[in-house]
């Protein structure tokens, strides 16, 4: 392949290459969509600006002094937007990678970013309908499949899955049974159980084993989830004499329950919650993990397929020399606070150099649909920089990289690697 060519091509390929987005907090809109109350499906120019990412944002350019938190919370949705736009898109420059995004997005759907008001914003998005805008929004970001994260500790997502057993039917999403509480509060796991009819108890006496596996089992079923999660704190750790509970439920229930069915567990690990309650969803920050709990987990349980991702840049090397190790462990995406072009640029050369092919670079984690659009935009470019260099190393020793074999690295790093470690 003629050098001269290289980058075009690859960024073409790239970008012609549908993703199978391998986690996100969207939704079908069977699930009710945003301004609806419980609405889960979020969407719009409302949403976007209000993401949790940005208000964080705006409280250091309007800090609580200024603006008291319960004075933000109070206000409407709409005044909320209207206060970030003003502070965040019109009164600054908007160049965190956060405010990028509601850029990128805007332009990408064909609106001009400059407006001064999200008067004109509103006006085009009321209309659209969600389950068309999905469509244009899978078009635009090239997505073929997104990937929810379904919490069933979440009342109000729970009762959605009990009155309506097809709510998850929707050919364009993936469910992902979310499971938290188990390992981060296992008494109020059990207390949610027990309500349920599971006879269950925090001392794993009784049925406690076979009832817990039933719970998860029958959850599995009825969402046909794809994998299990689990978002982790930095302090996880297995083995872990101090939390007898956890290290119950982990090789008693899980394992066991997954290696039966075949489904890989996704851990997160690394965030540490709530720092500052004030912020809501944008109060929790991030910590370092252990990776050898992880390494413990892959020697103990090698019938076992293990997702992970972890949130703290001092975690990936280590991760990365931990996956070389151990078939079974698949790393994906740049969660979260990594999700900035420096970081995943760093750590997709470094995967790309200990792991070759075979990991997942990216996820979006959109939590507002509208965000596949940008984040798949900015992650694809970066990818297709790193891939670039990498072909040159190879192009500078006369190594032939063909089209071909582009394409099958693009095919399995945004869709097949993923598709392939899940597959039953
Ligand atoms: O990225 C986020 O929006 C976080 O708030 C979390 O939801 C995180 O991605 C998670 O899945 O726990
Ligand atoms: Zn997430």
């Amino acid at each position: 392949m003629d050098r001269s060519n290289l980058k075009k091509t690859v960024h073409k390929i790239i970008n012609d290459q549908p993703v199978t987005d391998l986690h996100t907090h969207c939704y079908t809109p069977a699930f009710g969509s945003s301004p609806e109350p419980d609405g889960l499906l979020l969407w719009g120019i409302d949403e976007l600006v209000t993401y949790h990412y940005l208000v964080a944002e705006v409280f250091r350019v309007v800090p609580a002094t200024k603006l008291p938190y319960e004075t933000f919370w109070q206000m409407t949705k709409q005044q909320q937007a209207d206060h970030i736009w003003k502070h965040l898109f019109v009164e600054n420059t908007p160049i965190s990678e956060g405010c990028r995004g509601v850029i990128t997005t805007l332009h990408k759907l064909g609106l001009d970013p400059n407006e001064k008001s999200l008067k004109n914003y509103r006006k085009w998005f009321s209309q659209q309908t969600a389950d068309k805008y999905i469509d244009k929004v899978m078009e635009i970001a090239n997505v073929d499949s997104i990937t929810m994260t379904n919490p069933v500790f979440d009342d109000v997502e729970r009762e959605k899955w009990l009155a309506n057993p097809s709510i998850g039917d929707d050919p364009r999403f993936e469910a992902v049974l979310r499971i938290d509480p188990m390992l981060r509060n296992w008494p109020s796991a059990v207390n949610t159980m027990r309500q349920l009819g599971y006879e269950v108890n925090e001392d794993f006496s009784g049925n406690t084993i076979n009832e817990t596996r039933r719970f998860l089992g029958e959850w599995i079923d009825r969402q046909k989830a794809i994998y299990v999660a689990m978002s982790l704190p930095p302090e996880f750790q297995f083995p872990n004499p101090s939390n007898p509970a956890a290290d119950r439920f982990i090789r008693d229930i899980l394992m066991p329950l997954c290696a039966d069915l075949g489904l890989p567990w996704a851990m997160m690990i690394g965030s540490r919650m709530q720092v500052n309650p004030s912020l809501k969803d944008a109060g929790d920050m991030v910590g370092k993990s252990d990776v050898l709990s992880v390494v413990h987990l892959c020697q103990e349980f090698p019938n076992n397929k293990f997702m992970v991702t972890l949130l703290s840049r001092e975690n990936q090397h280590e991760l990365c020399v931990a996956a070389r190790k151990f078939g079974n462990l698949f790393l994906f995406g740049c969660w979260w606070f990594l999700n900035n072009p420096s970081i995943i640029e760093e750590m997709t050369r470094q995967r790309f150099e200990l792991l070759g092919t075979s990991f997942v670079p990216q996820h979006s984690d959109a939590r507002i649909l509208d965000q596949l659009v940008y984040k798949w935009d900015h992650s694809r470019k970066i990818i297709a920089n790193v891939l670039v260099e990498k072909y040159n190393d190879l192009i500078d020793v006369d190594y032939k990289v063909t089209p071909k074999m582009i394409k099958r690295d693009a095919a399995l790093l945004l869709r097949d690697n993923f598709r392939n470690f899940v597959a039953r």
